[in-house]
Formats: structure tokens, C-alpha cells, sequence
């Protein structure tokens, strides 16, 4: 057992967490379909025997947050006035809030995100590091912000490269290069700490909605973006000056998130193998000395890290190709805003379908310190 301060944001995930995540990676979809020891909330989560019932006492309205969210009445029903949450048993802390966010939330979310926050040259990005990325100016539908870069008029902007790195244009980098941007506290990721300078705002909306909805202060997040095919590798979020929960909430085409503590016996060479051919259950939960669980995130859904399962190993081996609910498949060509900026986005229609959007919040500072039980 080790105290949470202790943990090294540059550690390497034991081998046998390694291996278990592999396997995940190049299973056939039929497999991980099949399988009945995945976490998937779209079946009653109530019936499922991996999961309990927990009741939080901070849902007695949340339609409250969610209409102060979208500035207006969205229509909430029962299930998003009081949200219904899970713990997983496997891993005390790991909580999923299966479909949180109603519809017309999760696309103003985006709206927000990805027009608004992008357009914001405060907030970092994967394609800052290599390139010298330009602005349009705030526009009078903008509301004070640059314009999109969805925006046709973005499309002819010059993105330069800062090194030897090749020609991009506005729209492969939303297409193809775009993988993260941060919010908050800018997430240095080579050097895995937050520079000491005072950080942008976190949006103030998104950071209203969060600390409404889960018990943590939004300080930073890192809004990951993925097309089938892309991962994120197994690693452990440890790099903020305190154990306070984290959220991950789930926007697009479905994922396959993996989540696990390792006892210390479970990093020798024999359990390695084990993890590659050990036969528990349905073979494909890994070894018996990782706690593990495996959990499919659809659109809307929140996850909460918290306890020791906040410095779990987790990752994303897998986005699930086609699985982009109909309803945000056209964004942003039909965005929650599509009535004041008409059909502005177009050229983009379809762009969602193929992507997933996470957004992922942090606390950075001060709070109890957890002890961390299996690293
Ligand atoms: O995309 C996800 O669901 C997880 C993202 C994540 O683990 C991270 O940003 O640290």
C-alpha cells in the first residue's frame, strides 16, 4: 500500500496490466459483444451482479443544473431529474452514471467545447506543440469568442508549421490531428506536471455543470478526442496535488474503458502469462490478482474515479466504430444552437459520426489525503 503523493506520473504500468489491456485491444468485436463480463448500462445496471446501487444525496433536483446548463427549459425527465449511480464492486470508488447528460445537453456540451473552448487560443491543443495555429476574430453570433473552426470562413486559414512538420489545413486538423485540448489548468504532457503560471479560466458553464453534478471542483480537464481506431494506453492520472474524484464523461461513438489495480504479486513474469491465458470466467478479465473491471461508455454517460480507484491504471483500447447515436450523428451541422447560426456548419455534417469526445475534469489542489490499496 502507498500513500497517493508517492505515486510517479512517468511509471510504467505493470506488465500484467499491459498484457490484459492488449488483449482487449486486438479482440474481435464478436468477443467483446458477447461477453458477459462487461459492464454495459444499456441492460438494466440494476440486474448486473458486477454493479450496486448507490443513492446520492446531491440528486434530490439535478434538472436544475442541467437547465441553468442550457439557459432555458429542456424538457428533463425523471431519469435526468434524479440520475440513477453505480459502484462497481470490483473497485470501491469507481461509480458510473449511465446516461447523465439528456440529449439536448450533450449537444450543447459539444457546442461549447468544440466551438467556443477551441476557438479560445488560452486553451492548448496536441496541434499547438508542433504548429503555430491562428484565430478568426470574434464574430456577432460569436458572443465575444473567435469563430469556430467549424466555421467556413476558418477554412482558409494558415496553419504553420513550427518544425519540420507537414502542411495542415483547418480541415485535417479536425478531421485527422486534432487529440486533445485543455481546459483549466494546461496539462504539460511531456514534463506530466501543471506549470506554475496561473491558468486560463476553466469554462465557467462546464465547470458549474460538473461541480453540480459530482463532488469535485473543476479545475482542469483534458477533452480527448477519438475515431475508431485510435487508444488511449493503459496509465494512472496522478500528476494533481490531491485525491479528489475525477469525471470522465462520454460524448459520440461508444468506448471500451478498462480500469485496473494490480496487487504487487501481480507484476512477476509468471502473471504475465497468466494474464495472457488465464481463464477466468469468460477469459478476458484478466488475472485473478488484478481488481479489475471493463466498462462500455456510450454517449452521456459519466464515470467518477474516487478513492483508490482514483489512481487505478485505465485506459481505452478500443472505439467502436458506427455507434454514434442518431441524434448527434449530424453535429455540427444540427448542434443545440443550430437555430441561431442556421446551417453555418454544413461543410461539416456527419463529423460527430465518426468521432468520441471525453471530457475529462480534474481538482488540481487541497484536500484528504487516500491511501492507495494494490499499486
Ligand atoms: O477517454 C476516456 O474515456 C478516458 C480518458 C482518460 O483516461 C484521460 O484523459 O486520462
Amino acid at each position: 500500500m502507498s500513500e497517493w503523493k508517492d505515486l510517479d506520473a512517468h511509471d510504467k504500468a505493470p506488465d500484467v496490466v499491459k498484457a490484459w489491456y492488449k488483449r482487449w485491444q486486438r479482440m474481435e468485436s464478436s468477443a467483446f459483444n458477447a461477453s458477459s463480463g462487461v459492464i454495459d448500462c444499456r441492460n438494466d445496471p440494476g440486474e448486473s451482479q458486477m454493479l450496486r446501487e448507490v443513492i446520492e444525496s446531491r440528486f434530490h433536483d439535478a434538472s436544475k443544473i442541467l437547465r441553468e446548463f442550457m439557459g432555458g427549459d429542456i424538457g428533463v425527465d425523471d431519469h435526468h431529474t434524479t440520475p440513477r449511480v453505480f459502484e462497481v464492486n470490483s473497485l470501491p470508488g469507481l461509480l458510473v452514471y449511465p446516461s447523465i447528460l439528456p440529449e439536448p445537453l450533450q449537444l450543447g456540451l459539444l457546442d461549447k467545447l468544440l466551438h467556443r473552448d477551441l476557438s479560445d487560443p488560452q486553451h492548448q491543443t496536441n496541434v499547438h506543440l508542433h504548429y503555430d495555429v491562428p484565430y478568426c476574430p470574434p464574430q456577432p453570433h460569436t458572443e465575444g469568442h473567435s469563430l469556430s473552426f467549424f466555421d467556413p470562413a476558418a477554412q482558409s486559414l494558415t496553419i504553420k508549421p513550427k518544425t519540420s512538420h507537414g502542411a495542415l489545413d483547418v480541415p485535417r486538423m479536425l478531421d485527422k490531428k486534432l487529440r486533445w485540448m485543455t481546459l483549466g489548468g494546461q496539462y504539460d504532457w511531456t514534463a506530466k506536471t501543471y506549470p506554475p503560471t496561473p491558468p486560463p479560466p476553466f469554462p465557467e458553464d462546464v465547470k458549474n455543470l460538473v461541480e453540480g453534478l459530482f463532488p469535485m471542483e473543476a479545475e482542469a480537464a483534458i477533452v480527448n478526442l477519438y475515431s475508431p481506431g485510435d487508444t488511449l494506453s493503459v496509465h494512472r492520472d496522478v500528476s494533481e496535488a490531491c485525491a479528489q474524484p475525477l469525471v470522465s464523461i462520454s460524448l459520440g461513438c461508444e468506448a471500451i474503458f478498462l480500469v485496473a489495480l494490480a496487487d504487487d504479486a501481480a507484476s512477476s513474469a509468471s502473471d504475465v502469462d497468466s494474464a495472457a491465458t488465464t481463464s477466468n470466467k469468460d477469459g478476458i478479465n484478466g488475472p485473478g490478482n488484478l481488481r479489475s473491471a471493463v466498462i462500455r461508455l456510450r454517449s452521456g454517460d459519466a464515470v467518477l474515479m474516487s478513492g483508490s480507484a482514483r489512481y487505478a491504471w485505465h485506459g481505452v483500447p478500443r472505439v467502436i466504430a458506427d455507434t454514434c447515436p442518431g441524434f448527434m450523428r449530424s453535429w455540427p451541422a444540427a448542434g443545440a444552437s443550430e437555430g441561431g447560426v442556421g446551417n453555418r456548419y454544413e461543410g461539416y455534417r456527419g463529423w460527430m459520426a465518426g468521432k468520441r469526445v471525453n471530457l475529462n475534469v480534474r481538482q488540481m489542489f487541497a484536500d484528504i489525503a487516500v491511501e492507495v490499496e494494490g499499486q
